[in-house]
């Protein structure tokens, strides 16, 4: 039975990952931080807290003997590095914490690797946003890096340190440079579960209105659990590569409010500009969306749209939800959530 240790187990992908990897037979230890409360409602919804395949372990991505200890105790096939400080807008006011888990933490891991055992597979969870300031459109493996937060700063000295380890120790590094992906397991804390758990709130009065920063931003986004399908090919692979994926369609925040909205069947109709923009329910004329400005980021990534070719071509991976299916999912989602009281 080949085992998988996944960090960030109470995390979006965590979730979809366990699942994925439990469903193939594996062994799966699941590593969390410790915290006063527990933190395991998605692996609740997702029917896996209790399967006999999945152990939880404590475990902090900021302790290197605690990453060697670990590793040496479990001795997994495969690590899926997940954990991460992963809210760019927290980074700009902690961007030391944030260095310290997001961009050091990964190396405790390949440093453990290194010491325990080098056959050891690893993935690291890069993204798009050390794209930042674009070079290129669409962005692939190639395209230059220009971080715009200290989140990317600190993902991209990770991603280079996988490379670096993968070439200087012979260790399967892999890295996937993974677009935004969202899902009904989303963060609140992420603009797209912010919009759907806010309408939900709103249809049911239980909110105003729904306030953003910049509706401008385009993001190419695809849905979470086809995303941790590549993560696993990538380790399955003859050689550690790394990879994009990404669905190859942009739109706007503004767009995706739109959708949401009309997938819970209000219609929205735009007003201003920038700061003094705002949605209006084209039915009642009543003001369901304004911009405050303090969602705004000190630097913003304006644009990102990925090409997945290499992916396509070497790991048979492609996204197949659409952005309007996936939107509906999270939309009705949270509606569902909020009639059972699981949703405030
Ligand atoms: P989440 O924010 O949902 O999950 C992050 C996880 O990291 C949580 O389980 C969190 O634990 C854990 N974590 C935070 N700090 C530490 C630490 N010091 N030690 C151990 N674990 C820690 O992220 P996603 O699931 O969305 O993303 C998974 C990974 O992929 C992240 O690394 C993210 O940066 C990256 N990524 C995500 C993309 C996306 O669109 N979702 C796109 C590209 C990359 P806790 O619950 O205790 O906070
Ligand atoms: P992102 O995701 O920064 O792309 O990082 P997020 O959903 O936070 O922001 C997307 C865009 O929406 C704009 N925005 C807002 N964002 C939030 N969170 N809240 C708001 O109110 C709001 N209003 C507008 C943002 O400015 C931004 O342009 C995510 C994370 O999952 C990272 O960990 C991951 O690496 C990248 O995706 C790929």
């Amino acid at each position: 039975m080949p085992s998988a240790l996944i960090t960030g187990i109470t995390g979006q992908d965590g979730a979809y990952l366990a699942k994925l990897l439990l469903m193939k037979g594996y062994e799966v230890h699941g590593a969390y931080r410790r915290s006063s409360t527990t933190n395991f409602w998605r692996l609740d919804e997702s029917g896996i807290a209790d399967q006999p395949g999945l152990s939880l372990v404590e475990y902090d991505l900021t302790d290197a003997s605690a990453s060697i200890r670990l590793l040496d105790r479990l001795r997994p096939d495969e690590v899926y590095n997940l954990g991460a400080q992963s809210f760019v807008g927290v980074s700009f006011d902690q961007p030391l914490a944030t260095a310290e888990t997001t961009g050091i933490g990964p190396v405790h891991l390949l440093e453990a690797i290194r010491i325990v055992d080098p056959k050891i597979r690893f993935y690291q969870a890069s993204t798009s946003e050390m794209f930042g300031k674009v070079q290129a459109v669409p962005q692939d493996e190639d395209t230059p890096f220009y971080p715009r937060s200290p989140y990317g700063a600190a993902k991209l000295y990770a991603h280079w340190m996988t490379i670096n380890y993968r070439e200087s120790y012979d260790i399967f590094g892999a890295s996937g440079i993974l677009f935004n992906h969202e899902s009904p397991l989303r963060g609140q804390e992420f603009v797209t579960r912010k919009i759907t758990a806010s309408i939900a709130r709103i249809s049911e009065g239980r909110q105003e209105r729904l306030e953003l920063g910049n509706l401008d931003a385009k993001r190419d986004w695809g849905f979470a659990e086809e995303y941790v399908e590549g993560m696993w090919r990538m380790l399955q692979a003859d050689r550690p590569e790394t990879y994009v994926l990404a669905t190859g369609r942009t739109e706007t925040v503004r767009d995706f409010v739109t959708m949401a909205f009309k997938a819970a069947g209000i219609g929205i109709h735009w007003k201003g500009t920038e700061a003094d923009e705002i949605g209006v329910d084209a039915g009642s004329g009543r003001t369901l969306v304004s911009v405050n400005a303090r969602y705004y980021r000190p630097a913003e990534v304006d644009l990102l749209v990925g090409d997945p070719t290499k992916a396509r071509r070497e790991l048979g991976w492609e996204a197949r939800t659409s952005l309007e299916d996936l939107c509906a999912m999270m939309v009705q989602a949270d509606v569902h959530r909020i009639s059972k009281g699981a949703l405030f």
